[in-house]
């Protein structure tokens, strides 16, 4: 069955997306998400102008050589534009071979290895009383966990503290916006929040937190400590994870588990931090690690290492990557949690889907193949609109993490 098109189509149904729909001979099409928060457009070219042109006329059917085709025909591997290409096209290959057997692509994965997938929602407020409101809103709606972030004294502005509670978009500038960072500020903030939050919520509530990649692996190792006491299921990026060798330090000081990995590309990524058994949690995902074939071969290795997955799934990443997503979550053996940021109604109207919240699980879609598509009129009536990721200075002015 070869391909006869493979389209990318940029929309910006309140944020930015990309999806590559390919279609074949016999009329059946696939799509993937191929969206890079920020860096859209750096995709959809890598995409028209290098890929698509050589899946015209492959086989649909052969996925894995396809992926190899991609990865290893490039010569220049790895990267965010090229892993999220890659994973558009994998994706699509996956819901074209769903549709053509007539299974939901759970089914050609192995088949359910659990009931439900069981997501986390996000809290967040500027100070601790306003936040205690938005995990009950949360606990209400049967989430059975919840990712809490509160602003900083100090700072006017913090990672994960947004006006709109349920939509939350960090690119909300075309140029980035510029944020303050002040280490000592959140340290001492973070505890209390989280004594206040076990103090209302008693132990049964999964409660998480994510530093977004700002501390040292000493300073993490501190945070970490300070949280024991409130048994958080894991702090989120602790410290930028180039220097790998640094998280050794944080395991040796502190229990409170670690998820990362939701800017990683590749296994290569993966590799040392699952092997040296630094992490908990694996939160690379389908769109931005090679697609539903790349991100399968992550999870069986941290399978042997006791890692479970935590992919992340915030509003950037489409509902065909979420659709991909729970997909995986509902097959794999070593599944750990999956995080669900609710899209815009705008959003879930481009992109009809058969995925469903339900007491705090996400369910996938039965239909065949991944049970998402585009409304390729509507995405046209929202055109491109650049947004950047904030930046972030210390008081002082100096470049930090953001
Ligand atoms: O900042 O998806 O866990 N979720 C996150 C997100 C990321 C954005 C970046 O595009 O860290 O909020
Ligand atoms: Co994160």
């Amino acid at each position: 069955m070869r391909i006869t098109d493979a389209k990318v189509i940029v929309t910006c149904p309140g944020r930015n997306f990309v999806t590559l729909k390919i279609v074949t001979e016999d009329g059946v099409s696939g799509v993937g998400d191929a969206t890079l928060n920020g860096r859209e457009l750096a995709v959809a070219s890598y995409l028209t102008e290098h890929v698509a042109p050589a899946l015209i006329g492959r086989d649909a059917a052969r996925i894995e050589d396809t992926w190899q085709y991609l990865y290893k025909g490039a010569y220049w591997r790895r990267g965010p534009v090229t892993m999220s290409a890659i994973a558009a096209v994998d994706t699509a290959l996956w819901d074209i071979k769903g549709k053509v057997a007539g299974l939901p692509v759970y089914q050609l994965l192995g088949g359910r290895s659990r009931e439900g997938v069981t997501v986390y929602g996000h809290a967040n407020a500027d100070t601790v009383d306003d936040v205690l409101v938005e995990v009950a809103r949360y606990a209400d709606l049967g989430y059975k966990a919840v990712r809490v972030q509160t602003g900083v004294p100090g700072l006017d502005t913090t990672y994960g503290v947004s006006g709109d509670k349920l939509f939350y978009e960090p690119a909300d500038a075309a140029i980035a916006s510029e944020a303050t960072w002040s280490t000592e500020a959140y340290l001492n903030s973070v505890p209390g929040v989280f004594a206040r939050v076990r103090e209302e919520f008693g132990p049964g509530l999964k409660l998480l937190h994510d530093v977004h990649h700002r501390l040292t692996p000493i300073e993490a190792a501190r945070l970490g400590k300070s949280l024991e006491p409130h048994a958080l299921t894991w702090i989120e990026d602790p410290v930028p994870a180039e220097l790998q060798e640094g998280f050794r330090l944080i395991r040796q000081h502190t229990t409170t588990p670690i998820a990362v990995g939701e800017v990683f590309n590749t296994i290569w990524d993966c590799e040392q931090l699952v092997r040296e058994q630094l992490i908990d949690y694996i939160r690379a995902t389908v769109v931005h690690a090679g697609g539903i074939t790349h991100l399968r071969r992550i999870f069986d290795l941290a399978g042997l290492y006791h890692v479970r997955t935590g992919s992340h799934g915030a509003t950037d990443l489409s509902p065909v990557c979420m659709a991909a997503a729970l997909h995986l979550d509902i097959a794999v053996p070593n599944f750990g949690l999956q995080e669900y940021m609710r899209h815009t109604p705008e959003t879930d109207a481009v992109f009809p889907h058969g995925y469903r919240f339900e007491d705090g699980y996400l369910h996938p879609s039965e239909e065949p193949g991944l049970g998402v598509d585009i409304d390729e009129e509507l995405a046209a009536q929202y055109p491109y609109r650049p947004a950047a990721l904030p930046v972030n200075r210390l008081l002082d002015g100096t470049m930090h993490s953001w």
